[in-house]
């Protein structure tokens, strides 16, 4: 007898459809996976993640056009589109008991925004107020967005290894607006790592969305502690 195809087999086909950009077939394939109990933030943070790297990385040697990359991205949005009430519904059962303001953003010359998107929709799940500030953000708009929602976090994205080191110069210009220690700064994206996040002066780096939400929860904890977090106004 056949034996039934199991959670990895199904994640092993998606990120092939999703190589070979079978939108269809992604999409028939995620469904059955949910169908047979994965759950939707498994999905977009496992096979459909990984398979947009393979994709990445296939770009990079030649193998794929730009038009590909922006395939990809489509099909990656219809299928966080599908989900999007599941990764909502999933994302609010790690609500903590404190909610925090975050300002977020892609920063200037970079706009890659399906993880920064993603990190939103699901921060707002658990709980937390978000301000998206989209794509192409400048430390001006930056240091006015902190001045002006007061946020507990601030997230920055970046993809680009060319755009990656303007998050120290959205930092400095935190620094000289004199409002650095006012905001605790969480950088993330495929360009950073926890060493660049050092480096730069940010105050944590996190690999995916699911972990943002974790490492906010317990930031929230701690500023509670502290006395500072507050209910967002
Ligand atoms: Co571009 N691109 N791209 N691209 N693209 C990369 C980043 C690249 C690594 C591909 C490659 O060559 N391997 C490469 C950068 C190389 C480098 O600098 N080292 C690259 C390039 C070169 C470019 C262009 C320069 C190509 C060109 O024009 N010649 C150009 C630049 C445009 C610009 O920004 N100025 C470009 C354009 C594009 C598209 C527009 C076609 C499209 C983006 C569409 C869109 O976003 N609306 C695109 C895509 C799709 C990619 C890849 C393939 C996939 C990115 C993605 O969406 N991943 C990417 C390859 C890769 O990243 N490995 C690539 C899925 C997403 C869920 O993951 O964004 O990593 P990610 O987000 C995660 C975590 O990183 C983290 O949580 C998220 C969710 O789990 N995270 C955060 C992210 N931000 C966070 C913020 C936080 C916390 C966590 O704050 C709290």
């Amino acid at each position: 007898m056949r034996a039934l195809t199991t959670l990895q087999e199904l994640g092993e086909k998606i990120k092939r459809c999703f190589v070979e950009l079978n939108e269809d077939c992604v999409l028939n394939l995620v469904r059955e996976a949910i169908a047979r109990g994965a759950s939707a933030s498994e999905v977009v943070l496992g096979p459909l993640s990984e398979a947009m790297s393979i994709v990445g990385e296939m770009y990079e040697k030649g193998e794929f056009f730009l038009a590909d990359l922006v395939v990809a991205a489509e099909i990656f949005k219809s299928v966080m589109r599908e989900l999007d009430p599941l990764i909502r519904s999933e994302a609010s059962r790690l609500k903590g008991g404190k909610r925090l303001r975050v300002v977020l953003g892609t920063v200037k010359g970079d706009v890659h925004d399906i993880g920064k998107t993603l990190v939103a929709v699901m921060l707002q799940a658990a709980g937390h107020e978000v301000v998206d500030l989209g794509v192409d953000v400048s430390a001006e708009m930056f240091v006015e967005a902190v001045k002006t929602y007061r946020p507990h976090v601030l997230g920055l994205s970046a993809l680009l290894t060319t755009t990656a080191s303007y998050i120290r110069v959205v930092i400095e210009e935190l620094e000289r607006a004199g409002l650095r220690d006012s905001v605790f700064i969480v950088v993330g994206g495929a360009a950073t790592t926890p060493e660049f996040a050092k480096q730069v002066g940010a105050d944590a780096w996190v690999s995916n969305a699911l972990e943002a939400v974790k490492l906010l929860n317990q930031v929230a904890d701690r500023l509670v502690s502290r006395g500072e977090a507050r209910v967002p106004r």
